[in-house]
């Protein structure tokens, strides 16, 4: 059983989101995404406009998803890697290089951000609006 993991806020999810979520899934039989609770988005410097309890219901409800757990920190990724036994941390390549201290532990992989899409020009269409 290969599991694979990541970690994201997924704000106002989209198709970027979905993209990566079934690219990771398909690196191997189990996809665990760990969601940014609030308080450690706004230590990211992110303002989401859902909850952490909606934005979770959301990435949960993919086809893409097995499970959903909440994001704290920073430093918890090695732990969750190795409570879940996750064989591969997959994220968006706008982090590359950030995650690969990881790399003693499991396979780490950055993959191609969907282009022109992101919460952060939703919002600003939707104030245009
Ligand atoms: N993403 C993507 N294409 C986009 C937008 C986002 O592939 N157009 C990917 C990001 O690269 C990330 C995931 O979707 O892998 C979630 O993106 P965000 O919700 O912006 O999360 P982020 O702020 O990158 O959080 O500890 C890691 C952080 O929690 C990552």
């Amino acid at each position: 059983m290969k599991v694979v993991i990541t970690y994201g806020t997924f704000d106002l999810f989209h198709i970027g989101h979905v993209r990566l979520l079934k690219r990771l899934r398909m690196l191997g039989d189990k996809l665990i995404v760990g969601v940014s609770s609030d308080e450690f988005n706004l230590k990211k410097g992110k303002k989401s406009i859902f909850s952490y309890e909606e934005r979770s219901e959301i990435v949960n409800s993919s086809k893409y998803v097995d499970l959903v757990f909440p994001e704290y920190t920073w430093e918890q990724k090695r732990e969750d890697i190795i409570y879940y036994n996750a064989n591969v941390f997959g994220i968006g390549s706008d982090w590359i290089g950030k995650f690969d201290d990881l790399k003693d532990i499991c396979e780490v992989i950055y993959l191609e951000r969907t282009e022109g899409i992101s919460s952060t020009y939703i919002k600003s269409v939707l104030s245009l609006s």
